[in-house]
This record gives structure tokens, sequence and C-alpha cells, in this order.
């Protein structure tokens, strides 16, 4: 995928197609007329955009991206900063100047207003005389950017210049999510990836409007966030991973720049500490973790549910505020993850007892708690969210407890496992991933409302969808694009769209216009035949 900020210079490219043009003129010297030249092809339709918007008004002459646009901003950092962004999108393949200015008329402009958009809706209006994107926040231009993005030419987003034209079908969108939350998960710890992986498949989720990434950063096989006050946590627990590669783990400066980079694209970073479960690595690392004072070995299995805290000991819970004080100080989103899910090795009166000492915890260094749905299973704190990632097959009582939270104030992130888990197989072919939720297909990922999902709870108590990716067996970008891609983009949809936009018929044409673009970013993903992908 391309990098923003590359300084290739594009000239000698482009004298090079100069020459070619003139070259061919040369030979039409002394014959008949140079014919008319072709129309322009049909823009793609306004509406062909994943996650689809809310609402789409067609209208009758397209803008046209040409060398002499500019693109306008208001005279703000942040305005000008999305600005110098779409730029970097449009200038490699486009070849134009599209110079970043708060004056002149008419091209590309960017605009910040008040109007019915919310935190990160936005308006793209579009016609012969420009396309304008106005929002009450840089969010809203931002998510805006990337409709436009979708509304050019798949071949905009190649890296060197190509033939065009670059037209944007006329008409006016109006937009704004159904959720606040949308959400990707990627485990650093099964697998370790490095801050410019990370920041590639931040990029990459940007472009459907996902708004949370929340970083797995703890689990049995890797600790991968330094905490200054234990430090044996990252560089003991954090030196092994599945398979017992090296591992890694990420000083505080790495997962400031991950931060940042993350704001940048308007993602907020939740990180997850997973107790008290999920744990051998903490516990390898200081003997004292351990109710028998024995430090176990490292493990590089892919084994769930036989570690825990030490529910009785006060050290534990010395550990757990070190580890969320020094969390939450290089954490600017509101939420901190508990995990608390699969503690087959804690009692259940351990687990009440555990949470009930532990999220007052979080509170208190002014985060919120969320956890995975096992959290109901104990006394949810006021405020906290819940992670289901229960499945169709998931007992009706596990089922009702996570409803009866959600009657009772208890907010949900929904991530059923047979649905939106990225790392289950697609088919029984796929090469990577697992299968215990069963086989998770294009249509199957999609096909479901979140805000009637789970009998009982109330569809106010849904505050969005999220996409994990658990990492036993992804090592890569090129896996987890190929596990991501497609599937990510219906979670998003779902996060995002109206439900009144579900169709899958409808969907997978919009989807099938995705791949060409993944194409020309470099991202490699499974050509499901579920979903009719124009020819290569
Ligand atoms: C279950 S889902 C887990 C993870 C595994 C994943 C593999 C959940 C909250 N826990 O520990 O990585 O399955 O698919």
């Amino acid at each position: 995928m391309r990098r923003h900020h590359r300084t290739t210079p594009r000239i000698s490219r482009l004298l090079g197609s100069l020459l070619l043009v003139a070259a061919a003129g040369a030979f039409t010297v002394g014959s008949a007329p140079a014919p008319a030249p072709a129309p322009d092809p049909a823009p793609a339709p306004l509406g062909r955009v994943v996650p689809a918007p809310a609402s789409v008004e067609p209208g009758t002459s397209p803008y046209r991206v040409t060398g002499g646009t500019g693109i306008r901003v208001d005279d703000s950092r942040e305005v000008r900063r999305i600005g110098a962004y779409l730029a970097d999108v449009l200038r490699p393949s486009t070849g134009y100047p599209l110079p970043v200015t708060s004056h002149g008329q008419g091209g590309i402009r960017l605009r910040l207003a008040k109007g019915p958009f919310g935190a990160e809706g936005y308006r793209l209006e579009s016609g012969r005389k420009g396309v304008t994107i106005t929002a009450a926040e840089p969010a809203g231009l931002f998510h805006g950017v990337q409709t436009l993005r979708q509304l050019l030419p798949a071949a905009v987003e190649k890296d060197s210049v190509q033939p065009g034209p670059w037209l944007v079908a006329g008409g006016t969108i109006e937009d704004s999510p159904r959720y606040a939350y949308r959400g990707a998960m990627l485990d650093v710890s099964r697998h370790f990836f490095t801050v410019a992986q990370v920041e590639r498949y931040i990029d990459e989720l940007a472009l459907y409007k996902v708004n949370k990434l929340h970083l797995h950063l703890s689990d049995d096989q890797g600790w991968r966030i330094a905490i200054d006050s234990w430090p044996r946590l990252a560089t003991y627990g954090g030196s092994t991973q599945v398979d017992g590669g090296k591992g890694g783990y990420y000083t505080k400066a790495d997962y400031k720049e991950i931060v940042r980079y993350a704001a940048s694209r308007y993602l907020e970073v939740v990180p997850e500490i997973d107790m008290p479960g999920h744990t051998n690595a903490a516990l390898a690392s200081y003997a004292g973790l351990n109710c028998d004072g024995v430090a176990p070995p490292l493990y590089t299995g892919t084994d769930v549910g036989f570690s825990s805290l030490c529910v009785g000991k006060d050290i534990t819970y010395d550990f757990v505020d070190d580890v969320v004080r020094e969390l939450a100080a290089i954490t600017p989103g509101r939420s901190l993850h508990i995990g608390g899910d699969e503690a087959h090795s804690t009692s259940h009166a351990d687990y009440v007892k555990f949470m009930d000492r532990v999220q007052p915890i979080v509170a208190k260094y002014g985060k919120t708690v969320i956890g995975w749905h096992q959290l109901t299973g104990a006394t949810p704190a006021q405020g906290a969210l819940a992670q289901y990632w229960g499945l169709d097959d998931t007992s009706e009582a596990e089922k009702a407890q996570v409803a009866k939270a959600a009657q009772n104030g208890t907010g949900l992130i929904l991530s059923p496992a047979d649905r939106m888990y990225l790392d289950m197989k697609y088919t029984a072919d796929t090469p990577l991933g697992q299968d215990w939720a069963g086989l998770v297909d294009v249509k199957r990922s999609y096909d479901w409302d979140p805000g009637a999902y789970l009998p009982g709870a109330p569809a106010s108590a849904v505050r969005g969808v999220e996409a994990p990716l658990w990492t036993e067996t992804i090592q890569s970008s090129a896996d987890i694009e190929y596990m991501a891609f497609p599937r990510l983009a219906g979670a998003a949809e779902l996060g995002w769209s109206p439900a009144a936009t579900h169709d899958w018929d409808a969907y997978k044409v919009r989807l099938a216009a995705q791949g060409p673009r993944w194409d020309a970013l470099g991202i490699g993903y499974y050509r499901s035949p579920q979903v009719p992908w124009p020819a290569r």
C-alpha cells in the first residue's frame, strides 16, 4: 500500500509520456486528421461506495479533476492536514500538482460548518464546478475524503501516473454513521507486528471509516507493551510468540507513535490487557504473581484457558494498578479493555472478586471498562461495555446473561465469532486461520443485523461492531490482508450504514468494485466466488 509523503520525482515519467504523445502525433502527419478523442467513460455511480452512504441524490454533471484543480481548505491546521492527505492520495496517479490552498474558487473544497452532521458525518456535493465536502468536525471531512477516493476510478490508488480521466459523478451524498463504535482488533500477542505493520493496517481501516483500533497487547504467548514499573513483562514476557519466534514489544514511544498515527486517521486506540486468564506471559515474567510463587515457562503453543492471575494475593492488584496507570497515561482514548474471556482456570467466585477489584482501578485512572462478554457473569461497572463474541450455538443461558446486562445498562459491542472473526477460514481450503466457530465466507460475515442480533438485548444497548483478528496463524501484513479483505469492508458497513441500506445483492456489487482498488493499493485479498469481481 502506498506510503504518504513520498517524494519520488515523477517528472521524468511525465516527460516520457509527453514524448510518447509527440511521437504518436508524428505518425499522423500527412495522413487523415486524427479522430476525435473517445468520449469520457461514465464516472462510477455516486452510490457505489463502501460503507453505503446514508443518502445519495444523483445529479447531472460530473466533476472532472484536472491539472488545474486545487484543493481548497479552511484556514485551520487540521483541515489543511486533511487536504494534504488527500493531495498525497491523488498526486501520484493523476500527476497533477493539486495545490492545497485556502483561497481560490472551484476544485475540491473541504470546509467545516455547522450542520446536521454529528461528530463524524459529512455532506459531499459534486457538480461541474467542483466537489465540496462539508462537515462539523475534521473526522467528518476525513470520512468524506474516503468517499471521494472511491468515487474516482480505482487507478487513482496507484502510485504511478495513470491516464485518467478523473471524473466524480455529480450529485449529493449526506452521510453519518449508524454506530459510534466501529472497530477492528489486532492480536499482537500471538504474533508480534511492528509499528509499520500496524500503521499499514490503520491506513487500510481508515479506507472504510473504521474508528477504533483495539490492540490485544497481552496474552499467554507474549506481553507487548513496556511497563516501567514491571520491566520484565516486556523484556522477558515479550521475548517470544506462537511457534517460538522472537516476538517483540512496543516501547512507550512506539505505542505513542501508533496512537498518533491512528489519530491522524481518526481512529482511537483501545488497548487491551487480558485478565485474569490469558496471562502466562506475565506469570512467567514475575514468579510473585503466581499463587505458588513459581514462574511457569514461556508458552509458544495455541491452547487457551490454562493461566490465571492469583486472585487472592494483594500483589496482583498492585500489578494491575501499575499496568493500568501506566497504560492509561499514554492512551488518550476513553476506553481500556480488560479482557476477561476464557478464564477457565479461575473459579467463578474468584472471577467475580477479581472484576470487582479491577474495574474500580480502571475508573480511578479515568478510563471506561470494556471486557469480553464473560464480564456480564460478574458485575459490570457503570458505563462498562461488553464485547460479545458468541456464535449461533452459544447457549441460550449465556446469551440471556448478556441480554440481561444490556437491559441493565451495559453497552454492547458485537463481534459474533461466526460472523465477525477475521481469523475464521472462508472455506475449508483457506490456508490460514481457524474453524472452531465455523467457516465464515463473505456473505455470512455481512448478512446480519447488529441492531436485532442478540435476543432480548435492546437495540439501544448496541454501541457498534468490531472485527477481531486473532493471530495464532497470522504472521505478516499479507496474512492480515488476506483474512481481513474482503470481510473487513462488510464489518465496517455494518457499523456505518443505516439498516435500510442492508442488501447482500446490492452490497456484493459495491464490494466487487473495491477489488481493483485493493489491487492498485497492493492489498492481497481473498477473491471469494460469492462476489462478482471484475476480471483482472
Ligand atoms: C478465542 S474470542 C479467543 C482467543 C483466541 C481465538 C481464536 C476470545 C475472546 N478468545 O483467545 O485467539 O478464540 O479464534
